[in-house]
């Protein structure tokens, strides 16, 4: 078995997404943290867009771009994550193409500098989810993207939509109660072992130091961080 190395920033959902096709797959994996602020030689000499993730196999080749890095993965490693049939494959590409746009509209009030920027950017949280909605009555029952079957998909949509409980938690919308099949695979998402790459708890409290310490408005409404890792 080839010797993967994923390297990563212990927040970045995009790696997240990546480790979590690698432990779907049940791949040995070693997940090794950077400083964002202080990036090695050796990453820099391997990452071309100087982001994580980079996923080094054997030493010798670095993919990089979490959706190229889960696509060579599904193509090398049994069991297929992607549908057979070409037509639901296209639709779960359609989809993770639209993860980017997705986080955007429901992270990104964590990111807003002031009341009237959260206020536009907690508007779109209910479009992305409609979207979302309207996409899961297609494709069936659940509790997964594609029904019973585990998909790159769900890899792809379950760290934001993690987040999004995480930014809920810290000024509370409850927008997701009101798509209810978004609500069922969020939570079938947050049940899924994969999902998870550190201690629940120590992830949720880290992020929320992350926003804390980001100085934006949303950073005002997170609680002292011994209470929030309670
Ligand atoms: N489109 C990229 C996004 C990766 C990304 O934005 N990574 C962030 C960390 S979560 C990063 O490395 N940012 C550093 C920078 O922009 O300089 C992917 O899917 O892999």
């Amino acid at each position: 078995m080839a010797k993967y190395l994923l390297v990563s920033f212990k927040t970045c959902p995009w790696v997240q997404r990546a480790a979590i096709v690698l432990r779907e797959k049940n791949i040995d994996f070693e997940l090794r943290h950077i400083d964002r602020d202080n990036r090695p030689d050796w990453f820099l000499a391997i990452s071309p867009h100087k982001k994580v993730p980079v996923l080094s196999i054997d030493g010798t080749v670095s993919l990089f771009e979490s959706n190229a890095i889960n696509e060579y993965l599904d193509e090398t490693i049994e069991p297929r994550l992607h549908p057979k049939d070409p037509v639901q494959r296209a639709i779960n590409r359609a989809w993770t193409d639209y993860l980017p746009t997705f986080s955007e509209m429901v992270t990104g009030q964590a990111y807003a500098d002031d009341e009237a920027e959260y206020k536009e950017a907690i508007a779109k949280i209910p479009q992305a989810f409609e979207r979302l909605e309207g996409a899961l009555q297609k494709q069936g029952a659940g509790p997964f993207f594609n029904g019973a079957k585990y998909s790159l998909v769900d890899a792809a949509y379950a760290p934001f939509l993690q987040r999004y409980y995480y930014l809920d938690r810290i000024k509370p919308l409850g927008v997701i109660e009101k798509f209810p099949r978004v609500k069922a695979w969020a939570e079938a998402l947050m049940k899924r072992p994969s999902t998870h790459s550190f201690p629940e708890a120590e992830f949720e409290a880290l992020y929320r130091l992350n926003v804390k310490l980001r100085k934006k408005y949303l950073s005002q409404f997170v609680a002292d961080q011994a209470v929030a890792a309670e």
